[in-house]
């Protein structure tokens, strides 16, 4: 027999995990906007016809990049997190479930550092398994760029190149295929693995090894496994454990935050962050106005509210936004 939801989160809700994963992919973030890869239509891989590569994995192959960088650099600049950073539901719900029942690992497939921004897990037990747009490297001599620096560059010209040697090119240190995961991956994985009671797959395909075979690792008697995702993936349905929720991952976790009883404590999480990363960004909009355009700057300056106005202002928006949230979702 499957696991029934109502069981694993009174079981959850009375204590019962105590070594509980997050495996998660890029499905828990397309509702920031950001595409997947696999997903028919809107996914990455459907619409890589603009970069003419030779097939799909191209753009993150190395030998491919160093020939011709200009694909990746173009999809870099589309997926960049600075243009995308609000972390969605799911990532939020994954800090709920922290605080409430404690997470021992959340292994992360994704590249936009939204499980970060979101907040709320310390960063140990953050295993960004693809690496992140978080720091970069140039292949040829290796000297770090800040991710200022590296964005400063990516806006203005078609490839980035190193300020040290000049002619290397820099990357994040996204994983691409071929290369190895970082260290961290494997440090954790034995004990994880064999520690793990409750383990939550979310938006991914299970296509990547070896991340994919983590839920496959998990012991049978011992763990339970939770799927949430469009579609069913890997060997989920075949373990008695198993519990598949097959569905939007904000959604799925909304329902789950309902049965547990932080529904209205998870939606004023994603308010609370939304207006204070609005008024961040306020804030370093007006400095950068009054640093680059002074004239424009001081034009503004009588119609530009003060501090608590635009505070009452984003907070009004974040309403807003949590009843549009709620209006999407049904509820
Ligand atoms: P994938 O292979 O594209 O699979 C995504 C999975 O999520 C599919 O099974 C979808 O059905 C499912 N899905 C899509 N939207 C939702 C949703 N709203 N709710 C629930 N499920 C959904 O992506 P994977 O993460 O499995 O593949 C690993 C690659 C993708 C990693 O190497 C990443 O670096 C790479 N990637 C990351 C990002 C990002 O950082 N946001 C974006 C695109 C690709």
């Amino acid at each position: 027999m499957p696991a029934i939801l109502e069981d694993v989160v009174s079981k959850l809700e009375s204590g019962g995990f105590n070594n509980i994963l997050f495996l998660v992919g890029a499905g828990i973030s397309t509702s920031a906007g950001i595409p997947d890869f696999r997903t028919p239509g809107t996914g990455l891989y459907s619409n890589l016809t603009k970069y003419k590569l030779p097939y799909p994995e191209a753009i993150f192959q190395l030998s491919y990049f160093k020939k011709s960088p200009e694909p990746f650099f173009q999809l870099a600049r589309e997926i960049n997190p600075q243009k995308y950073n609000q972390p969605t539901l799911f990532h939020y719900f994954i800090a709920e479930i922290h605080k409430r029942y404690g997470v021992r690992r959340v292994y992360t497939q994704n590249i936009d550092t939204l499980e970060r921004i979101a907040g709320g897990i310390p960063e140990d037990k953050i295993v960004e398994a693809h690496g992140s747009f978080a720091n970069n490297k140039c292949i040829k001599c290796s000297a770090d760029m800040s991710s200022e620096r590296f964005n400063e560059l990516l806006f203005k010209d078609k490839v980035v190149r190193c300020d040290k040697c000049k002619t290397g090119l820099v990357k994040p240190s996204i994983v691409f295929f071929g290369e190895q995961l970082p260290e961290k991956f494997f440090e954790c994985w034995d004990e994880d693995v064999s520690k793990a009671d409750l383990i939550v797959v979310a938006g991914t395909s299970l296509a990547v090894h070896p991340v994919a075979a983590i839920p496959e690792e998990v012991k049978e008697d011992q763990c339970t496994r939770v799927l949430i995702n469009k579609e069913k993936v890997g060997s989920f349905g075949e373990r008695e454990n198993d519990l598949l929720l097959l569905g939007g991952a904000d959604e799925m976790a909304l329902k789950i935050a309902r049965l547990c009883g932080f529904e209205d404590e998870l939606l004023e999480l994603q308010k609370k962050q939304k207006a204070r990363s609005d008024d961040n960004d306020d804030d370093e909009s007006e400095v950068s106005e009054s640093e680059h355009s002074p004239e424009e700057s001081d034009h503004r300056a009588p119609t530009t509210a003060t501090k608590d106005e635009a505070s009452v202002e984003t907070e009004k928006e974040a309403e807003e936004l949590a009843d549009a949230i709620k209006d999407k979702l049904n509820i």
